[in-house]
């Protein structure tokens, strides 16, 4: 893997990282929006001291930390791969482009010495998981890599309480960062209990520390951040919006690893580009958030 000198010296002194995804990028959201947020998101990270690692492969090798020409291709390439956990041999093998999703980046995260790894939503159980067997690889990963993930929950294009009972099976902590209740992604809200909130960054720090000191406890973190109040969505609007988008998903046939990105689509044109608003805010906000734990927990490593 090639990792960006400051990302590599940032690591060899101790200072905090944070990983950051490019399936966001890539199949995430429209361009020059995915392009001018994911530069948005490594400044915020610099604000609040920390040094991004923006993930993603280029003709088959691993980039840890990309620069903003290689964010760009991102943005805009044709026929970049979304790769997961399957596709990682093919695509160093084939020396294809792939952008990582939430498990491809954690695990080059991990490989590369970063622990803390912020994103939009991670991917879930998908709504009629019970008849498609449609579970995300990255539920799989948070269970034994890692890094802990910073989001905003994931979406209600997924069925919610079954994600949170596979997390639950795969023994994957769900942190509420100041809520003890799941956040739904455009709202703050899903209805769901999480055990424990965090009342800060410290806390959290506290508990990834906890967790890297026995072997026993391998695996990754999840902590939720709720999306601030006045960026949030209108539930019904967001809701029907997810409705209409699944019908069509369903109508067109649309399988796979194709789902995430096509829904992700409907929506942004449902929604005339609102729902977009909502998602750039947040992960601006879990930014900030996924910034200030890196430090914490540089500090007490
Ligand atoms: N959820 C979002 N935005 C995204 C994704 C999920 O709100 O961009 C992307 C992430 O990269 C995540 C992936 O890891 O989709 C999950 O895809 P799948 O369901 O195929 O595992
Ligand atoms: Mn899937």
């Amino acid at each position: 893997m090639k990792i960006n000198p400051e990302v590599k010296k940032a690591l060899e002194e101790g200072r905090p990282v944070v990983a950051l995804e490019s399936t966001i990028i890539s199949h995430g959201m429209p361009y020059p929006r995915n392009v001018e947020t994911a530069l948005r998101v490594e400044q915020t990270i610099r604000d609040h001291g920390a040094v991004p690692a923006t993930i993603g492969i280029i003709e088959g090798e691993a980039i840890v930390g990309m620069t903003p020409e290689e964010i760009e291709q991102f943005g805009k390439r044709k026929g970049i791969l979304k790769a997961s956990r399957r596709d990682l041999p093919v695509v160093y093998a084939k020396k294809f482009w792939a952008a990582t999703t939430v498990a491809t980046t954690m695990i080059i995260a991990n490989q590369a010495g970063i622990e803390v790894f912020v994103t939009g939503g991670i991917g879930g159980v998908h709504r009629g998981a019970e008849k498609t067997m449609d579970i995300s690889a990255d539920l799989q990963e948070l269970a034994k890599t890692n890094v802990t993930v910073v989001c905003a929950g994931a979406k209600a294009i997924l069925d919610l309480p079954l994600t949170l009972e596979y997390l639950e099976t795969m023994g994957v902590p769900v942190l509420g960062y100041k809520t003890k209740e799941l956040p739904a992604f455009y709202t703050a809200h899903s209805g769901l209990n999480l055990d424990y909130a965090l009342k800060d960054e410290n806390n959290a720090a506290e508990i990834i520390k906890e967790k890297r000191s026995d072997k026993a406890m391998d695996g990754g973190i999840l902590v939720c951040v709720p999306i601030p109040e006045e960026y949030a969505m209108d539930k019904a609007t967001i809701d029907e919006a997810i409705e209409t988008a699944l019908k069509k998903a369903d109508e067109l046939g649309i399988k796979g690893k194709e789902t995430t990105p096509f829904l992700l689509k409907s929506i942004v044109e449902l929604t005339k580009g609102d729902s977009l608003e909502s998602n750039i805010k947040l992960i601006l906000n879990n930014a900030k958030v996924g910034a200030n734990i890196a430090k914490e927990y540089a500090k007490i490593k």
